[in-house]
């Protein structure tokens, strides 16, 4: 017998209208049926927009520091739950627990930092041209919002959707990913306990065309959130363009970790490691192209791979795994078919590079970490995000050299670079075309109260996190209250 979650609507338990459901599977071992989830669709979408918009009118009207009561109390439950929490993900996405309870965490954070905002939202004060006249700008919610989420970050990346869209006074509606519905339940279930008003936030699970798609479509969603794919978000981006609304659009990464000759290895290595490997490589931030200033880069292939074959693969509720499963069979044949396309390219495989089946590995999507040398920087497996345990090892003259490499993408997320020169260090900073930049640490890891995006075809400008959240969560409105007592005429222009 596994748990049947029904949609959240209204702050009701409703099944799909066309009764039709799916299964949640564990990707370490597909006996492990996480739950029978509702395969929904258009009519569900509108019957959770028709709530999430009723909910509004009320949730607008609450002041901004009691919306944010309702974020802290929600850090608080989260915390005391982390433990089950973060054992339903791993069950449910397969990363290992000390991760896991990272993601728990980093909603956590966010809830704490996003609160605070409910005592600030600052809006401006500006000069008026015009005697006796006040103008100011304010940050008002946008209306109900729609939000589709990747299934890498289970709980994190809702967070970072809902909590910024509820501080700001916004109704939600949001589609977990079919991989991962259960932490999107967990996370809700933590803000109805919190004492979040029915309606305000709505659940709608499903597949991307049957669910996603009438979400962005809908005429009642004001704005969308979208984390994934570049091939699913470019659909939502172009469907949102031609309903003007705005979309946030979160996507794909190739993000480079450049090594120079003076860097300190050892920490370039566990860096490395980490980057590549940590959440099976299932990052948008994850590093997948390590730039070796030459002189280096022999000893530095050899280390690695040593580091790399002694990763422990297994299932992410053994607290020794350090390296859980892929997602699903999807994401395994994705890295399957660029090990061929980068041997095909001429890449040397140094190691990994096909599926574990023996023993218990055997039971789930396990792929060896994996790792290339001799790539260069125009292959397939040097441009193309895999979204798996596979790295590109590359070689560069210099910092110039490794830079226009590392730029030479289509994506522009995160990057990295080690040296212990600030000079160096600081032109990368500059010069590196990406939304995040680390120093002398890997290019995972971001905090959430910083913007988080990228530039080229990452995204679209937009930014979750930090302040940018609040500027996609609000419009502006701007006031001028005019009190002179007669009619001031701006912009005439008598020619006195
Ligand atoms: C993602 O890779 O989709 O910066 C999000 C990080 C995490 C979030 C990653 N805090 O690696």
């Amino acid at each position: 017998m596994t748990t049947t979650y029904k949609n959240l609507i209204g702050g009701q338990w409703v099944a799909a209208r066309s009764g039709k459901t799916f299964q949640n599977i564990n990707p370490a071992n597909h006996d492990d049926i996480v739950g029978t989830f509702q395969s929904s669709d258009a009519s569900d979408v509108a019957d959770a927009v028709a709530a999430a918009s009723e909910a509004w009118k009320t949730w607008r009207l609450t002041p901004a520091p009691k919306r944010a009561e309702v974020l802290y109390r929600t850090g608080e439950i989260l915390l005391e739950r982390k433990e089950q929490y973060a054992r339903d993900m791993t069950r449910e996405m397969g990363k290992v627990l000390a991760e896991t309870r990272g993601d728990v965490q980093e909603a956590v954070d966010t809830a704490y930092y996003m609160a605070g905002e409910g005592r600030r939202l600052y809006g401006q004060t500006t000069p008026s041209e015009l005697p006796n006249k006040f103008a100011m700008s304010l940050r008002m919610p946008v209306g109900v919002v729609g939000m589709i989420a990747p299934w890498n970050f289970p709980m994190a990346i809702p967070s970072w959707k809902l909590f910024p869209a509820l501080v700001c006074g916004n109704a939600c509606v949001i589609k977990p990913a079919e991989d991962t519905p259960l932490s999107t339940y967990n996370l809700v279930q933590t803000l109805m306990d919190a004492g979040l008003p029915p309606g305000v936030v709505n659940i709608v699970t499903g597949f991307g065309p049957e669910a996603g798609a009438p979400l962005v479509e809908h005429p009642g969603v004001r704005a969308i959130s979208f984390t994934g794919s570049s091939e699913v978000g470019r659909i939502v981006g172009q469907t949102a363009a031609g309903l003007f609304k705005p979309c946030s659009l979160e996507m794909g990464g190739k993000n480079a970790m450049i090594v120079l000759e003076d860097a300190n290895l050892d920490l370039a290595l566990e860096g490395a490691l980490w980057g590549a490997f940590g959440t099976t490589g299932q990052r948008c931030t994850a590093t997948s192209r390590i730039i070796l200033h030459k002189k280096i880069a022999a000893e530095f292939a050899e280390k690695l791979v040593a580091r790399a074959e002694a990763l422990k693969v297994g299932d992410g509720l053994d607290e020794q795994t350090q390296v859980g499963p892929q997602i699903n069979q999807q994401q395994i044949e994705t890295s399957e078919r660029y090990v061929g396309i980068a041997t095909k390219e001429g890449a040397k495989l140094l190691t990994g590079g096909k599926r574990l089946r023996e023993g218990a590995h055997g039971k789930g999507w396990f792929f060896a970490p994996t790792i290339f040398s001799e790539v260069t920087p125009n292959m397939r497996i040097a441009q193309e995000e895999v979204f798996g345990p596979v790295v590109s090892l590359l070689e560069c003259e210099g910092l110039e050299d490794a830079l226009s490499i590392a730029n030479g993408i289509q994506y522009g997320l995160s990057t990295s670079l080690y040296s212990k020169d600030v000079n160096r260090a600081f032109q990368a900073i500059r010069d590196l075309e990406a939304g995040i930049t680390y120093i002398n640490a890997p290019t995972i890891g971001a905090e959430v109260h910083l913007p988080f995006g990228g530039v080229k075809q990452t995204g679209n400008g937009h930014r979750e996190g930090g302040t940018g959240a609040l500027d996609f969560y609000t419009t502006w409105k701007s006031v001028y209250v005019d009190y002179s007592d007669k009619l001031q005429r701006a912009q005439i222009d008598t020619g006195e």
